[in-house]
């Protein structure tokens, strides 16, 4: 049988010469392709000998480092499944991927050993092991004593290679399963499509617990054997000098936006670069522009998500589809990517024509089979016909460029992350003294969007504002709390009772307005 690991095909694709650099960090250190393959190795007979079944999860909450990428592909090697969870999330958000995923292994920092791998043994996890970003912790200790040659386990494509957590509107959180064909073919598409070259060298500064960071940004370069220039955090002054020595750069939109706060974001300092590419969330236009007169640069924006990596793209040069067009149209997504389907629908699910709004749906070998063991949520997001429906809403023009125009699902994109409000919302109507609640999301300046809580006490109830959010911080991850929060005797309804968010929204949209960009 052919072995479709993912792994495999990275691992094709490293340089001859293995002795180049294929990571420099922030920090001064140097990796060779010939680290990565030995030490993921190392990783990958380390978890082999833990003796766990075949296509085990691997829970890893560490911050960024390079060990933490090795990891990942020391999973792959192995044929197991990674799981990747945001440095953010405190335990009762552990506690429930844990209990929910049952992964054989969890990887977790020193710092946060003790509730960690309390919650982890609670469910069952029979190894937890530590990774701190700075070269320590039992996981390299165990993977030192280990052999550093490994021949990759055989994987079919449709087996699972990770499982990414999103939240859902409603319940709990869903993990979205990704194959290796998923997560190989989008990889391989979009070499083409961004049109990677030899001596390309990527900018990293994203998390690497999501899409973006972990997969579009990641196998980008290595399905390149292209050099990374890596940031543990993202850093505006620190990465503009290294765009002197870089081509290619990913970011959500606020890296853009607190990158134009830098005097020295100009032609000249970008002038190396070949390609700056954005997604997670919408980029203004505003921004669009302002980067073009700065640096003459076009960004390219392209869309996807958790559930199908990927989806469109605006083009990077003439992809032979659209009749050579090569425009980069601020303000839409671009074309959907080869391979993928996308139309847009009624409520009833009939395809709109050309321009209408209505709901996303999508298909194509990136998108993902289903959630982790919830085939009844599976079920109700794919359609008879096996498209996917995103959630989210837009439109596609005569021309096949794709625009969002907004959600139909209730989920603030603030700084690149989701947060639900129902999650929010939930947390809030426990507290005591809470009689209802509702989250929306207003602009922001620096995050694009972030939430506004009003929160109605109950009768004869004093509720502070100020108590209720440093309540949220004690029980969520930090940018899931909201920036403002006011208590109030009435929400807006319509005649049917219900909440209007939209009214909140309009009321409170104004609110960040005045504020100037996060300085740097
Ligand atoms: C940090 N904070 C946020 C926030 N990030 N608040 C709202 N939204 C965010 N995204 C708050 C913290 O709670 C904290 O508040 C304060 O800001 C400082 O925290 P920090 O950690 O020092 O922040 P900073 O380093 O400035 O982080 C900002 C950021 C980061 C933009 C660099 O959020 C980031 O890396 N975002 C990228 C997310 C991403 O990769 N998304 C891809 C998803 S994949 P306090 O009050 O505690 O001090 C996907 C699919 C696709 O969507 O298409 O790609
Ligand atoms: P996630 O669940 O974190 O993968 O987030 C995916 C969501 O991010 C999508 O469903 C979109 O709503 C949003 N998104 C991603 N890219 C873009 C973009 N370029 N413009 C607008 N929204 C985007």
């Amino acid at each position: 049988m052919k072995n479709e690991n993912l792994f495999a095909a990275l691992r094709g694709a490293f340089p001859a010469r293995l002795d180049d650099i294929a990571v420099e960090t922030d920090n001064g250190l140097c990796y060779s392709w010939r680290d990565l393959d030995r030490a993921s190795a190392m990783m990958a007979n380390l978890l082999e000998q833990l003796d766990i079944p075949p296509s085990s999860r691997i829970a890893v909450q560490v911050e960024k480092s390079v060990e933490a990428m090795i990891l990942y592909l020391a999973t792959l090697r192995a044929g197991h499944v990674f799981l990747p969870l945001n440095t953010a999330y405190q335990s009762a958000e552990i506690d429930y991927f844990i209990g929910n995923a049952e992964p054989a292994v969890v990887v977790c920092t020193g710092r946060n050993f003790g509730w960690v791998s309390t919650i982890a043994f609670k469910a069952g996890t029979r190894h937890v092991f530590t990774l701190n970003d700075d070269r320590t912790g039992t996981l390299l200790e165990r993977a030192a004593a280990c052999s550093d040659r490994h021949t990759p386990a055989v994987r079919r494509g449709s087996d699972l290679a990770a499982i990414l957590y999103t939240s859902g509107t409603t319940g709990r959180s869903k993990g979205a399963m990704l194959t290796h064909d998923n997560l190989h073919s989008n990889a391989a598409m979009l070499k083409d499509y961004w049109g990677w070259v030899p001596g390309d060298v990527l900018v990293h500064a994203l998390p690497i617990f999501h899409v973006h960071g972990l997969f579009v940004a990641i196998h980008g370069a290595l399905l390149n054997g292209s050099k990374m220039l890596w940031h543990a955090k993202f850093d505006p002054k620190r990465v503009m000098a290294d765009l002197q020595r870089a081509t290619v750069f990913m970011g959500v939109p606020t890296l853009y936006v607190r990158m134009l706060a830098e005097p020295a974001l100009n032609k000249q300092t970008t002038r190396h670069m070949r390609l700056f590419i954005a997604g997670s969330a919408p980029l203004l236009i505003e921004t669009f522009q302002a980067w073009q007169e700065r640096t003459g640069h076009t960004i390219l924006e392209r869309y996807g998500m958790s559930e199908t990596i990927m989806l469109s793209s605006n083009p990077y040069r003439a992809d032979g589809r659209h009749g050579g067009q090569t425009e980069r149209r601020g303000g839409t997504v671009g074309f959907p990517l080869p391979g993928v389907s996308l139309r847009v629908v009624d409520d009833a699910g009939k395809p709109l024509p050309v321009d209408e709004i209505g709901g996303i749906q999508v298909k194509g070998p990136n998108v993902f089979p289903g959630y982790w063991r919830m085939p009844e949520k599976t079920a109700e997001e794919f359609t008879a016909d096996g498209y996917f429906k995103t959630g989210d809403v837009g439109k596609v023009d005569a021309r096949d460029y794709v625009t969002i125009v907004g959600r139909s699902k209730d989920l603030i994109i603030s700084g690149g992350y989701n947060v639900y409000p129902a999650e929010i919302e939930g947390y809030i109507n426990e507290m005591a003294g809470v009689a209802e609640s509702a989250v929306v999301g207003v602009p922001h300046p620096d995050f694009g969007e972030v939430g506004v809580a009003v929160v109605i006490p109950k009768p004869g109830a004093q509720l502070q504002a100020d108590g209720i959010i440093a309540e949220l911080k004690s029980k969520l991850a930090n940018f899931k709390i909201p920036k403002q929060c006011f208590v109030v005797n009435e929400l807006p309804r319509n005649a049917m009772g219900k909440v209007q968010k939209n009214v909140l929204r309009d009321q409170h949209q104004g609110m960040f307005a005045g504020l100037t960009k996060k300085p740097s």
